[in-house]
């Protein structure tokens, strides 16, 4: 993200528009999701007319996971590797239930949902995809923080020999990835822990077996393949605003109005996008969220505070 320009897709990967699904059907579909999700369909699902899904063929093979490399197909290449069972998650922290957990026993009896979201690089690149999450409130409850909890930290897995960027001796990231929310965000019904997409199990590129994600934020807030979750009093570090504090801020909130400092972030290229077809498109506020999120910010400067 910061080391590299980000490649434009090859032809290859892009994927004829008669696998998109149709408006209508596309319409109907995040009406029933609406219903079933207790808030109104355009509140949660929040989509525009024109938010036709990303094929699934570039959201699973476009990606972000620097620990299998810097390249956008390196995770679609290396992350098979990836042992995801069994797969143990630690809970320390402000809470009253703490300790090492099988993943299968978190998410055991409780319910997960699909929810079509946009989602926005800080790259300026965005798609449309259709997640399988539960709730992250839901998960989280069950530790039962403490009132000292103002914040909640997430670990990814730190695996070297399965994760070959973690090894590399150029990398300039502190492994493993971390990132934070405030607990008022990590309980906002739009967040979920996601373990599915296009209908089928998390692939390892994605973030298997669970990885986070906030609608409103920027893309590297979303952490993948977590290990950790820490309830705390004072504000988590995160690996990108570790790495440069000037352009990665701890918020991250979607924000057409601060650019980062070496590019706007007025627009986005909406995947499927090419040289010819740019599908360029206005980034919104909040990433098109701002009704349901912004009240979480009242009072606070958004340009200090990105
Ligand atoms: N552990 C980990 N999580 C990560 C990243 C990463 O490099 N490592 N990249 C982030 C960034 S910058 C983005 S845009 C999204 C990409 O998610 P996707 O590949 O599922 O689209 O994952 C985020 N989560
Ligand atoms: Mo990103």
């Amino acid at each position: 993200m910061l080391i590299r320009k980000p490649p434009d897709i090859p032809g290859s990967e892009i994927t004829p528009e008669s696998v998109y699904l149709n408006r209508r059907q596309f319409l109907q579909q995040s009406a029933v999701l609406g219903a079933g999700m207790g808030l109104s369909a355009q509140a949660v699902a929040g989509l525009q007319a024109d938010d036709s899904v990303t094929p699934e063929m570039i959201a699973t093979s476009y990606n972000n996971f620097y620990e299998f490399g810097t390249g956008k197909s390196d995770p679609a290449q290396y992350a098979h590797n990836l042992t995801t069972d069994p797969w143990t998650v630690t809970v320390s922290g402000e809470a009253n239930k703490t300790g090492k957990f099988a993943f299968e026993d978190i998410i055991k009896g409780l319910t997960s949902e699909e929810r079509i979201y946009r989602f926005r690089c800080v790259e300026a690149w965005s798609m449309v995809v259709p997640w399988q999450g539960i709730e992250l409130k839901s998960i989280l409850q069950q530790f039962e923080p403490t009132s000292k909890a103002k914040y909640v930290e997430f670990k990814t897995l730190m695996r070297p020999s399965e994760m070959r960027g973690q090894d590399s001796f150029f990398s300039s990231i502190d492994w493993p990835y971390v990132e934070g929310l405030r607990m008022d965000e990590a309980y906002h019904p739009l967040t979920i822990m996601v373990v599915g997409m296009y209908g089928k199990t998390l692939p390892n590129q994605n973030g298997a077996p669970w990885r986070l994600i906030v609608p409103w934020k920027y893309g590297f807030k979303s952490v993948k393949s977590i290990v950790s979750i820490r309830f705390t009093k004072r504000r988590p570090r995160n690996t990108w605003n570790q790495l440069a504090a000037n352009e990665y801020g701890f918020y991250a909130n979607v924000n057409p109005a601060v650019s980062h400092p070496r590019w706007s972030q007025a627009s986005e290229r909406r995947l499927p996008s090419s040289l010819l077809k740019p599908n360029r498109r206005p980034t919104l506020p909040f990433n098109g969220y701002a009704d349901e999120v912004a009240s979480l910010y009242t009072g606070m400067d958004l340009r200090r505070n990105f």
